[in-house]
């Protein structure tokens, strides 16, 4: 279904007659409900196979009363339109990257800072952690977001890539049009590090790159191969900048006709999906690196990251002082 057509077509409105006569949980409790969830990823995707898998104990639990259907491959469009649709509950389910959600829920932010994370080890333990139950409190009691954070989901490092030539250090990135995700941290990032920062919709990405509206963009292995920016791009710098998590956040619209039960049930199975998307993630990552070195892809490591470290430390400065107390929290963690 084309995305125009999806929303002309009022689906959730039909799915959800009831709230809007402004009745009560118990008034359609039994009332069938299709979810619908949106990702950017393809079929097949960690995160679209996790939530995909949630939808069906969804059904078994509640024998087919509560299902999930999923849009895949930016169906419905990037993340930004993916968090507006579940804020006015036309979707009742958003996979999407902490990039894009900082700027709707500033706590969040947090971890958008380059370099927080020692590695993606330390950010599973925090995530997994009180922290990361904080955080995603912080999204559910947000007065204005309009959305119930659900669960995390892994997304690796991210590092480097373009079409020109192969960056081998931060002096490389000098000039470079380089995409990034839509949050004015890291279009700051990019011009610190020496490139041109241009915050571009994941759904614009391909075209861009092919077009030479920009020159390279930044993202983990699975994202780079398996929504074939490689065929493009063909050098891979492993800068692994940012470690940002994603979410999986809900409709808060549609969350509160909810039953408890069935708002536990939800919190139950999500719970179930951080953990089998991470398993599902760590081969992912590693058949995509496969699979880039059979493409050809030049694959480039940084010894020595502190140059970009050091170069990136405005970032930190203007936005990263309010973030003082968790900061040294996520840093204690081990
Ligand atoms: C991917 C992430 C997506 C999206 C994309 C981007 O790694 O899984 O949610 O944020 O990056 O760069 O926009």
């Amino acid at each position: 279904m084309r995305r125009r057509e999806f929303l002309r077509g009022g689906a959730a409105a039909a799915a959800f007659g009831a709230a809007g006569l402004g009745l009560g949980p118990s008034a359609f409790a039994d009332t069938k409900m299709v979810f619908k969830a949106s990702d950017v990823h393809p079929e097949g995707y960690p995160t679209v196979v996790a939530v995909e898998n949630m939808g069906k104990k969804l059904e078994q639990a509640t024998g087919g009363r509560l299902s999930i259907q999923m849009f895949a491959s930016m169906q419905l469009g990037g993340e930004k339109e993916a968090i507006e649709q579940a804020q006015v509950g036309a979707i009742q389910l958003a996979r999407v990257s902490v990039g894009p959600l900082g700027p709707v829920i500033d706590d969040l932010n947090v971890f958008n800072l380059p370099f927080l994370f020692r590695s993606t080890a330390h950010m599973e333990k925090v995530i997994d952690g009180p922290i990361g139950q904080e955080l995603l409190d912080k999204v559910t009691n947000n007065p204005k977001a309009g959305l119930v954070g659900l669960c995390w989901m892994d997304a690796g490092a991210r590092n480097m890539y373009d079409t020109k030539k192969p960056i081998k250090s931060i002096a490389d990135l000098k000039g470079l049009k380089v995409r990034v995700m839509g949050n004015p941290m890291f279009v700051d990032m990019m011009n610190d590090l020496g490139g041109n920062g241009i915050a571009v919709g994941y759904d614009q990405v391909f075209s861009a790159l092919q077009t030479g509206v920009i020159d390279g963009a930044e993202n983990n292995p699975p994202s780079f191969y398996f929504d074939n920016h490689y065929q493009v791009a063909k050098y891979y710098t492993l800068t692994e900048h940012l470690i940002v998590p994603e979410m999986l956040v809900f409709s808060k619209k549609t969350w509160t006709t909810l039953s408890k039960a069935d708002q536990d049930l939800l919190v139950k199975f999500s719970r179930e999906a951080q953990l089998e998307e991470r398993a599902l993630w760590n081969k992912k990552e590693e058949d995509a690196m496969a699979k880039m070195k059979a493409a050809g892809i030049q694959i480039i490591p940084i010894a020595d990251k502190k140059p970009f470290q050091d170069a990136v430390k405005p970032v930190w400065d203007k936005y990263g002082t309010k973030y003082a107390d968790i900061i040294k929290r996520i840093e204690a963690v081990e």
